[in-house]
């Protein structure tokens, strides 16, 4: 195994603190650094336009005018003008970051126009759209995902199972924006910028202040509260993912979701009985997207993968993972209580015996 991994698994480096400062990358690091400096610090980075990774991003092309500097409205219409998009009306009165109440879908044509108009330029921002996902996966992506970001748990399992993805697009205004929020579950993002400029504020744990310029690729540490406004006609790409570096938080958040949960449910605890637990797992899937069975069922699938995969470090590297969270998992008793293990894809305990032995023969 490569030194960083071998000495991953040895050493207990989950409980590492949040680094307070933003790294800058104006050339491309390794990926073991990459790792040491922001995945096992839980750091931000600025990978900023000269490491050239739009460089050969079919949307750079492909959705800009001549001079790449602002969308290509008339051409966006022809590609994509008959699609329905989500889009959210901004407005200062309206700050709080999950407000259904100015949520809205429309076709994408009625949007650039509200978007290219100067009266409505600040309003209206298309977020969140799954575009690559809505052309369907025959049609290749029109940007690549940069290695320091293609070990992701979350996109692959949901490509697997053909669900919905955590892979977006974003197009807004002048004065459009983001309230302070953190990201879903306390998964990483990653935010690509197309055209415009973003001003993004991370407020906590650490508050640091800078602007992401065309070309430039922010990667958003777990748990790190952030809002941000879009400077000029600004379109990105993002995805939200997890992977064996931060699956340990994730798994803490459904833990302390499931905790508040039971708190505001308790008084229903009497009268349902032997219901409650595997009612408590049904409200945090439907708040968070996922709970113990199906973050149970991910792992199942991720572990599924690696061991028909061809060998190689950072795929053993995940198993290990993989054993790790299964075992935390299953010490905590309400796994047992709201579930019947016969209705999982495999009982954990065979699971981890599987990789075990995949693990042991690898080694010989
Ligand atoms: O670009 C935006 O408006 C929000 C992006 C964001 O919050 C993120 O990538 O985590």
């Amino acid at each position: 195994m490569s030194d960083i991994y071998t000495e991953l698994i040895s050493k207990d480096w989950t409980t590492h603190s949040n680094e307070n400062s933003l790294v800058r990358y104006d050339k491309l690091p390794t990926y073991d650094t990459f790792i040491r400096e922001c995945l096992l610090k839980n750091r931000p980075a600025l990978f900023t336009a000269s490491c050239g990774f739009m460089d050969d991003w079919s949307c750079i092309t492909e959705w800009l005018n001549k001079d790449r500097t602002e969308p290509d409205f008339d051409r966006l219409i022809n590609l994509y003008g008959h699609m329905t998009v989500p889009v959210t009306k901004c407005s200062s009165t309206i700050t709080e970051y999950s407000s259904d109440d100015n949520k809205l879908t429309m076709r994408f044509d009625e949007f650039v126009n509200l978007w290219r108009n100067n009266e409505t330029t600040a309003e209206y921002y298309c977020k969140d759209w799954h575009l690559q996902k809505m052309s369907g996966e025959t049609k290749p992506l029109f940007y690549s995902v940069p290695t320091y970001f293609q070990s992701d748990w979350l996109n692959e399992k949901c490509l697997a199972e053909n669900e919905d993805d955590f892979r977006f697009v974003y197009m807004g205004g002048d004065g459009t924006n983001t309230p302070l929020h953190m990201d879903v579950l306390g998964t990483y993002s990653w935010s690509a910028n197309i055209c415009g400029r973003k001003r993004w504020r991370f407020s906590k744990p650490h508050s640091i202040e800078f602007i992401q310029e065309p070309g430039d690729i922010l990667f958003v540490p777990s748990e790190w509260y952030h809002d941000v406004t879009n400077i000029g006609f600004t379109i990105s790409i993002n995805h939200n993912w997890f992977n064996a570096f931060n699956i340990l938080r994730i798994w803490k958040h459904l833990c302390a979701t499931l905790e508040d949960i039971e708190h505001r449910i308790e008084d229903c605890r009497s009268v349902m009985s032997d219901t409650w637990h595997a009612h408590c797992q049904l409200i945090l899937q439907a708040n968070e997207g996922l709970n113990f069975a199906s973050l149970y069922k991910l792992l199942y699938i991720i572990a599924q993968r690696r061991m028909k995969e061809n060998q190689d470090e950072y795929k053993r590297f995940d198993l290990w993972m993989i054993d790790k969270l299964i075992r935390e998992i299953l010490h905590h008793s309400i796994f047992l209580y709201a579930f019947d293990l016969d209705t999982f894809p495999e009982r954990p305990k065979v699971l981890l015996k599987q990789i075990h032995s995949f693990i042991e023969k690898q080694k010989q």
